[in-house]
C-alpha cells in the first residue's frame, strides 16, 4: 500500500461506489488529501470531514479549477449515468459519461495528473458476446446508451495511456451490492433492492427473470479491486482501461435461497419488465484471468458470506431508522 502524499479528487462521490471509496481514501491518504466532488446527491453524515466540490464533469473548467486549486494528481472518476437511466434519457448518458470523461481525461493530460482511474462496466458487452466466462478481448457491441459509452470511455482511457503515456486504469464492474448508499439506475439493481425488501417486509417483486444469472460484486470487494488496480506497478499491467473482474455469479432465485437460510419465510415472485432485454444482452460469468494474473486480483465473497453480512449489516441500519 503506498504512502505517498496523494492529492485525490474523487468523481461522483456520493453515489453507491464513490460513498464507500472515499472513507477508504481518507483513511489511507488523510482526509485532507481528498476532495469530494459532487453533483446533485449531498454527502452523507461520514462524508463530510473533508473540501467538498461541486463539479458537473460535462463543464471542463470547473474540473480543471479544482484540479488546480487543490494540486490533484489522481483522479477516480466515478460520475456516471448507469443503464436504466441511461435509457430513459440516452442524451445525458452520452454527455455524462463521455463527454464527462473526455473533459476528465484532457484535464489530467494537460496538468501532467500522475494516475486516473476510469470504471467501465459488464455493459461493454452486448449479445454477440460469448455470455459464459466471456473473455478479456471479445466482441463490444452493447445495445444500452450506457454500455455505448463504457466502451467508448475504455477506448479513450487506453488511447490517452498510448498516445500521452497518461496512465490511465479501469476494470469492467460487474453489479455493484452494498448496504450504504443505495444503487441508482441500474439493471442489477434488484440484488440490492432485495435485501431491503426481505428485512422490511418479507417478500420481494424482481423485475428480472427467476433464472436472469448476471455477474456482481459485494462492496468491500469492489473498493479493494479499485485500489489494488490502483497501486499495481504499471509494467505488469496489459490492459488499462477494460480490465474484466469477476466475484460472484448468481440469478434472482439463487439469491432468494440463499436469503431463505436467514429468512426462511422470505417470498419472492417474478414481473419481468423492460430492463430484462439489458440483462439478456449482458454476461452470465466473466473470465477475469488478466486481471489475476496482471496485478493478483481476487475477491474475498461468496454468495453465502456476501448475503450473511448484507443482510447484519442492513438490519442495524433499517434498525436505527
Ligand atoms: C447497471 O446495472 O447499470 C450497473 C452496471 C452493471 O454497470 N450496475
Amino acid at each position: 500500500m503506498p504512502t505517498d502524499g496523494r492529492r485525490i479528487l474523487v468523481t461522483g462521490a456520493t453515489g453507491q461506489i464513490g460513498s464507500e471509496l472515499v472513507p477508504e481514501l481518507q483513511r489511507r491518504y488523510g482526509g485532507e488529501n481528498v476532495v469530494i466532488g459532487i453533483h446533485s446527491r449531498p454527502p452523507r453524515g461520514d462524508l463530510d470531514s473533508g473540501p467538498i466540490e461541486k463539479i458537473d464533469v460535462t463543464k471542463k473548467d470547473k474540473v480543471e479549477g479544482v484540479v488546480k486549486e487543490y494540486g490533484i494528481d489522481t483522479i477516480y472518476h466515478m460520475a456516471a449515468i448507469l443503464s436504466v437511466a441511461g435509457e430513459a434519457n440516452p442524451w445525458l448518458a452520452w454527455d455524462v459519461n463521455v463527454n464527462g470523461t473526455y473533459n476528465v481525461l484532457e484535464v489530467a493530460r494537460e496538468n501532467g495528473l500522475d494516475r486516473v482511474f476510469v470504471p467501465s462496466s459488464i455493459a461493454a458487452f452486448g449479445p454477440e458476446t460469448p455470455r459464459e466466462s466471456t473473455p478479456q478481448d471479445t466482441v463490444l457491441k452493447p445495445r444500452t446508451m450506457y454500455g455505448l459509452t463504457k466502451v467508448s470511455g475504455e477506448l479513450l482511457s487506453n488511447y490517452y495511456f498510448e498516445k500521452f503515456g497518461l496512465d490511465v486504469r479501469g476494470v469492467r464492474y460487474p453489479g455493484i451490492i452494498s448496504y450504504k448508499t443505495p444503487p441508482g439506475g441500474g439493471t442489477t439493481d434488484y440484488a440490492v433492492e432485495i435485501f431491503h425488501e426481505a428485512i422490511k417486509k418479507g417478500k420481494y417483486t424482481c423485475f428480472l427473470r427467476e433464472d436472469s444469472t448476471l455477474p456482481m460484486m459485494y462492496m468491500p470487494d469492489c473498493i479493494k479491486c479499485t485500489l489494488d488496480l490502483m497501486d499495481a506497478d504499471v509494467s505488469r499491467l496489459r490492459h488499462h482501461g477494460d480490465y474484466n473482474v469477476a466475484a460472484i455469479s448468481f440469478s434472482p432465485a439463487e439469491l432468494a435461497e440463499v436469503i431463505k437460510r436467514h429468512i426462511p419465510d422470505f417470498v419472492i415472485s417474478y414481473e419481468p419488465d423492460h430492463r430484462q432485454a439489458i440483462a439478456d444482452s449482458w454476461p452470465k460469468t466473466i473470465d477475469d484471468s488478466s486481471a489475476r494474473s496482471d496485478w493478483g486480483w481476487e475477491p474475498e465473497f461468496d454468495l453465502a458470506s456476501m448475503t450473511e453480512d448484507m443482510l447484519k449489516n442492513l438490519r442495524e441500519i433499517l434498525s436505527e431508522d
